[in-house]
């Protein structure tokens, strides 16, 4: 099978690329390398010193002799976005290819604009190209758990059954996100499930949560495959965050009381997760939704893991409770189903003590690369 993997040089897309491709499937990667871009225009870097693309592709044919096609290009272009669709001919497209963090959508009108322009015209541009030059390719779409928010009901998998006025409609999940980034995430999935009602397309929205960790199977083969661990204030998130925190001696930045559950998962699931969506496609016309994530945990149930765990290293961690910077709630019913993914056979991994030492180690290991000046939030959602 043909897979072109959009944002492939990012932290999930890097990770997705090699392990599809170490599968045995056909991989293309696109990517524009605008992350890249944006780290040095905002100051910031990943913690582990991450390759070239040329020279992380090149790397992986060395070692394994698979080719890993490579198209340098912004799918924001639509000319560009079609070529490639035409000329690679995928089964199926992944699109991780979006600005992914809430808090720089959040920094001024500029950057909320770059992020709606960007995350909304790439994927409607993928959904013509779809379209046009690649019928019957299955969608693969990264959305966020973030999109349905924390309502004071159980969140279901993308669908709720309402009954109104004696009457009963299954009908997309009520929308609530936190940020302008997660608010660019629904009105993907808005635009691509029109896409599959008038047009046949197949796709499937995958509502990711949390992502933590770094090493899979295919990174860990060599240090030129070595994937971004991001941990400054806009796009690390938080166990990522915390573990280089206590490997530094900075207090765990918990924002307000820390009661904000969310779902996670090691990116040792993503890739799993999205092996799983593209080996089981969706019908045409299909828009289907699942939540892909593995456990719950709230902020403070995850910052006393990392104390733990790096005391038991001979860290020395502090939790700090700093004030908010976001508009959210800090105490709240949360309750997301997860059963999609596990009935096509995902065997997820637990968040461990072991997990939590490997990265507690990684972190420490490149210490030295860290800026502090980083680390405690700057952007405000009030401002
Ligand atoms: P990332 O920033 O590491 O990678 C995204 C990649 O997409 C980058 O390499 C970037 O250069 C590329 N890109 C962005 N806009 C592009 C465009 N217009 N054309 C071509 N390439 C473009 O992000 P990530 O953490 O790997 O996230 C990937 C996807 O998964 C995103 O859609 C994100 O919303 C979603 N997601 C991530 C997490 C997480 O915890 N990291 C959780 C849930 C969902
Ligand atoms: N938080 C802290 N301290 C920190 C960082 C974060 O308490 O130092 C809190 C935040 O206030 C929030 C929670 O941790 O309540 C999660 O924040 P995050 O920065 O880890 O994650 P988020 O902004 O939600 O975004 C990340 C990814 C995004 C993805 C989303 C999945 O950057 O691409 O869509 O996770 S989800 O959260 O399920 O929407």
């Amino acid at each position: 099978m043909k897979v072109l993997v959009i944002g492939g040089d990012g932290y999930c897309g890097w990770a997705t690329a090699l392990h599809l491709s170490a599968r045995g499937y056909d991989v293309g990667i696109v990517d524009s390398l605008v992350r890249r871009h944006w780290d040095q225009t905002l100051g910031i870097d990943t913690l582990t010193p991450i390759a070239p693309i040329h020279k992380r592709v090149t790397r992986w044919k060395e070692l394994t002799g698979r080719e890993l096609e490579l198209r340098i290009g912004d799918i924001t272009d639509y000319e560009f976005t079609r070529s490639v669709l035409a000329e690679f001919k995928p089964d199926a497209v992944v699109h991780f290819g979006e600005q992914r963090s809430a808090p720089f959508s959040m920094v001024d009108r500029n950057h909320a604009v770059l992020t709606q322009v960007n995350n909304l015209v790439g994927t409607l541009n993928l959904l013509y190209a779809i379209h046009e030059v690649s019928s019957g390719c299955h969608l693969v779409k990264l959305g966020t758990m973030g999109e349905y928010g924390t309502p004071n009901i159980d969140i279901e998998e993308g669908y709720l059954t309402v009954r109104h006025n004696g009457r009963e409609d299954r009908l997309p999940f009520p929308k609530q996100p936190g940020s302008f980034y997660h608010l660019s995430k629904v009105h993907d999935s808005h635009n691509i499930h029109f896409a599959c009602k008038i047009w046949e397309l197949r796709a499937t929205d995958l509502n990711q949560g949390v992502v933590y960790g770094v090493i899979t199977d295919e990174t860990a083969r060599d240090e030129v495959l070595i994937n971004r661990l991001d941990y400054d204030e806009i796009f690390g998130t938080a166990l990522n965050r915390f573990c280089v925190q206590a490997a530094i001696g900075h207090p765990l930045t918990v924002y307000g009381k820390g009661g904000q559950t969310r779902g996670f998962l090691d990116i040792r699931d993503t890739v799993a997760c999205v092996e799983l969506a593209i080996a089981n496609a969706a019908s045409p016309g299909e828009f289907r939704v699942f939540n892909q994530f593995t456990e719950q945990f709230s902020v403070l149930d995850l910052a006393l893991k990392v104390q733990q765990a790096g005391t038991e290293l001979g860290l020395d961690v502090e939790i700090d409770h700093i004030e908010n910077p976001r508009v959210e709630l800090e105490e709240h019913h949360y309750q997301a189903t997860n059963t999609e993914l596990r009935k096509l056979g995902l065997k997820p991994h637990c968040l461990s003590e072991a997990l939590l030492d490997s990265l507690l180690r990684v972190a420490v290991q490149y210490r030295d690369r860290v800026d502090e000046a980083q680390i405690l939030p700057t952007v405000a959602w009030r401002r």
